[in-house]
């Protein structure tokens, strides 16, 4: 299946820490995703809680949530043909130690929990990621380069 998709990406608090929010939307742009929403904020509690709600039972829970709202994230939606796995092998394997050179977390991350980024899994977290973090809706708009990134 090739859909255009939209994906919800998040740069963690580490990774805005460590100063590395222009690199790594750097990648999701020269890519050739297109960026339809970005934004930086705190993540409240109660947002964080609804995000990471399927890892409830998880023993890092409580951890993962002080983690995320420790500090500011930096938001953002990226839309392109199947933008959503797209995105995921940008942002490589959950722990940092095992992520593959040439990703995300294989070049930044030594970390499992601390591991920089987050990008949605499939179609309904997507849906449900981009209507909890970006209420407002997502840009639509016409790039002008579109038909030298598709042909
Ligand atoms: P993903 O972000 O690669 O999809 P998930 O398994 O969905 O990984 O876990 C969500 C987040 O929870 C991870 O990105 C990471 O920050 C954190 N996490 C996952 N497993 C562990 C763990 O074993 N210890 C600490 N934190 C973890
Ligand atoms: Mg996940």
């Amino acid at each position: 299946m090739s859909d255009m998709q939209t994906t919800f990406v998040m740069v963690k608090p580490d990774g805005v820490q460590r100063g590395l929010v222009g690199e790594i939307i750097k990648r999701f742009e020269r890519k050739g995703l297109k960026l339809v929403g970005l934004k930086s904020i705190i993540p409240s509690e109660e947002l964080a809680e609804e995000h990471y709600g399927v890892h409830k039972e998880r023993p890092f829970y409580n951890g993962l949530i002080g983690f995320i709202t420790s500090g500011p994230v930096v938001a953002m939606a990226w839309s392109g043909i199947d933008a959503i796995s797209v995105a995921r092998i940008i942002i490589g394997a959950t722990n940092g130690r095992e992520a593959i050179p040439g990703t995300i977390r294989g070049d930044f991350g030594m970390d499992i929990g601390f591991n920089l980024i987050h990008g949605s899994d499939g179609e309904d977290t997507a849906s449900s990621e981009l209507a909890l973090w970006f209420p407002e809706g997502t840009m639509e708009w016409n790039r002008d380069i579109e038909g030298w990134v598709y042909e």
